[in-house]
């Protein structure tokens, strides 16, 4: 079948993907991962929506060894055979295990962070959030959820906006507010992820924005804790163009890779520090300090410094755990080696 240039463009395909698929391959089709189960993926190709397994010798796959949603897949005699390379990846740590990531989604160009009003913004939460989605290649937006249960929007917006550094703030609700302008931002062709907590509206705002009721939905349990309605991540195609991946809602987002992202979230902090009389400056008892200097205007300077290397640490700790993880694979293949020439030598 003679594909489809203009349908594979609404799905995100691009130059990037194009000229790696031309490496890898003479006569595969190409395949948009919509949704995992174990070894058989639900893929949208040229032709429509399909269910493939992945081929034991798949190749292309990243250490972690996972297909995840946005993922392209070449598909060749019904099997996944190959994925290609991914333009952007949003990773957390695996929940419960201290040395291993998880890809979230790939080839994102939006990571939507949800976060819902009602109750007390959680600003650290927010930074976290930016700090991961800025590291996966895409550009983040917060989306303020539940803007019907705020006692005072332009304030959550204003908070919000303060910890943001520049990112775009989105105020929206079940009832409407703010849809236009998600619509506005997610072009034909664009692919954005929602995370964050369980009940803050996610699966709901893709069914406003789609237009239907496909996705389940749940009701908030008493203590506000949401219930972990969506259980599977799943891509979905909106009708006005542009694409949106829905998440089960997570309690915390471990850090992976995160430096970068950090760098990004503080960098307003980053550039003050710069004028501290001295370069290694701990911004505690040194004289001619700036970030203290600048903390006794705003004491939300404090909290935000706190905030940074808080995460620092935690980034720090991954970094020395996977460190200390290779160096005793790296003993063990050795030993192994040197039993292996023991067994052999006469
Ligand atoms: N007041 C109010 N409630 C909302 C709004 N959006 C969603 N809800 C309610 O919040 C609850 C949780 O919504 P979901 O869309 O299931 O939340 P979710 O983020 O997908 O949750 P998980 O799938 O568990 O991660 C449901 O009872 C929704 O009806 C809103 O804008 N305002
Ligand atoms: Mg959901
Ligand atoms: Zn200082």
């Amino acid at each position: 079948m003679p594909h489809d240039p203009r349908r594979l463009t609404a799905l995100g395909w691009n130059g990037f993907l194009e000229s790696a698929f031309a490496d890898a391959t003479s006569d595969g089709r190409r395949g948009l991962v919509v949704r995992v189960d174990g070894r058989v993926v639900t893929v949208l190709t040229d032709a429509g929506q399909e269910r493939v397994p992945l081929s034991t010798t798949m190749s292309g796959v990243p250490d972690d060894g996972s297909v995840t949603t946005g993922d392209w897949l070449v598909i060749d005699a019904g099997l996944a055979v190959h994925l290609l390379p991914r333009r952007s990846v949003l990773m957390r740590r695996a929940a419960g295990v201290a040395t291993a990531g998880q890809a979230v989604a790939a080839n994102i160009d939006l990571v939507f962070i949800t976060v819902a009003l009602g109750v007390p913004l959680r600003l650290r939460r927010i930074e976290r959030a930016l700090a991961m989605a800025w590291s996966s290649g895409a550009a983040p937006v917060v989306l303020l959820t539940k803007s019907d249960l705020s006692l005072d929007v332009d304030e959550d917006l204003r908070a919000a906006r303060s910890v943001a550094a520049g990112t775009e703030v989105i105020a929206v609700n079940s009832s409407g507010a703010g849809l236009a302008r998600l619509r506005e931002i997610l072009l034909e062709g664009l692919v954005a992820v929602l995370v964050g907590p369980s009940g803050t509206g996610k699966s709901t705002l893709v069914n406003r924005l789609s237009g239907n009721e496909a996705l389940a939905t749940g009701e908030v349990r008493a203590d506000g804790k949401g219930r972990h309605t969506t259980t599977h991540r799943e891509l979905i195609e909106l009708p006005g163009g542009g694409l949106i991946i829905d998440t089960p809602g997570t309690r915390e987002l471990g850090l992976w890779d995160a430096a970068a992202g950090i760098d990004e979230v503080f960098g307003d902090l980053t550039e003050v520090a710069a004028h501290c009389r001295f370069r290694n400056c701990k911004h505690e008892q040194e004289p001619g300090c700036a970030v203290r200097a600048a903390a006794a205007g705003d004491p939300s300077v404090l909290a935000r410094l706190e905030s940074k290397r808080k995460l620092e640490r935690e980034q720090e700790r991954l970094d020395n755990a996977r460190d200390l993880r290779a160096q005793a694979e790296q003993r063990r293949e050795l030993r192994r080696r040197a039993r292996s020439m023991r067994q052999r030598s006469p």
